[in-house]
């Protein structure tokens, strides 16, 4: 937490032997990268798989790893990130739970002079330099996708009608607010495509499952989709709907985002009709940014991750190579 003596103490030495030589020889050793990162919480199985993929590409490259974990509360990410600015880290790098309220925070750290690198989701501040870089999904499209795959389907049966109920991401989160957006954005152009029903899960199995169950309660079989902004919400939601007695995947269509293991699961098992994959492997490709922006090496203001799309028919094929 604070800068202890015996840090204060290396770096006297550190300074005497630099004014003594000129520079640090080569006989020293280069001091390890120090990453401050404040993770969201541990809400999804995304979230676990991105978690592991930062720790063990920290580890692998030698960076210190100060890592804390916020339990989806933006209050306990400020504080993360003033302890980290206290500690004077060399890079901070968070995954911010809301896209607003960060400017004086952020401010702190520039007026530190420390870079901050967004992951994962984005925020909205007014002056775009309090980051370096953001890297992380483009949500929009996953919405889009998932939107996609649904007119597609409708296309099969057109007279049919498509209720659709709506389990949103945690309120005021990029990827809620995004996801959202892009759906609403493709299911425009077929009036027989509606959302009856939008409310939070979340981003978790236990809320997912509970807002469905008031979904069903208030619309029962008048509903003919579920389009989830993550799969564990799906997840929860499945468990309700069977609870109903209604089959998940046929009575309900199940549309959701992220890829996880669960989902291709519950694919294969025939309970889920399609996922859009959100990559949350991106723990090396952040170790190697940070190594660039503390070597003031110019980097892209925003770095995007490659994914694909998965119905239920590829799902079998597919689930061996899933690594999250
Ligand atoms: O989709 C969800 C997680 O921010 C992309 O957060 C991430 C989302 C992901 O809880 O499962």
């Amino acid at each position: 937490m604070t800068c202890n003596r015996r840090t204060v103490l290396k770096a006297g030495v550190a300074a005497a032997i630099v004014a003594a030589f000129g520079s640090v020889g080569p006989a020293f050793a280069a001091k390890p990268l120090v990453i401050g990162f404040s993770q969201v919480g541990a809400e999804s199985e995304w979230r676990t798989a991105n978690t592991v993929s930062i720790k063990d590409a920290a580890k692998k490259e030698g960076i210190t790893l100060k890592f804390a974990d916020a339990q989806q509360r933006q209050e306990n990410q400020v504080k993360a990130i003033r302890s980290f600015i206290a500690q004077r880290v060399d890079i901070i790098a968070f995954s911010p739970v809301v896209e607003s309220g960060w400017d004086t925070v952020l401010r702190e750290a520039k007026a530190a002079k420390i870079p901050v690198i967004l992951t994962d989701r984005a925020v909205n501040v007014t002056d775009p330099s309090l980051y370096v870089t953001f890297i992380g999904s483009d949500f929009v499209e996953e919405g889009r996708l998932a939107a996609r795959w649904l007119l597609e389907r409708a296309k099969k049966t057109p007279d049919a009608t498509f209720n659709i109920v709506e389990l949103q991401g945690t309120v005021g989160s990029a990827p809620a607010i995004d996801r959202q957006k892009g759906f609403a954005e493709v299911i425009a152009a077929n009036p027989k495509l509606k959302v009856i029903r939008s409310q939070t899960g979340d981003f978790t199995r236990t809320k997912g499952k509970e807002v469905m169950e008031a979904f069903l309660k208030a619309e029962g079989k008048k509903i003919n989709v579920l389009y989830a902004h993550n799969d564990d919400m799906a997840i929860g939601a499945i468990q309700a709907i069977e609870e109903a007695g209604m089959k998940p995947g046929k009575d309900i269509l199940v549309v959701s985002i992220d890829g996880v293991r669960g989902a291709f699961q519950a694919m294969v098992a025939g309970k889920m009709n399609v996922t859009v994959e959100c990559n949350p492997l991106f723990g090396p490709q952040l170790m190697q940014i940070a190594r660039d922006v503390a070597a003031n090496k110019p980097v892209p203001k925003r770095i995007t991750v490659q994914e694909g799309v998965f119905p239920a028919e590829v799902a079998a094929k597919e689930f061996p190579n899933r690594k999250y």
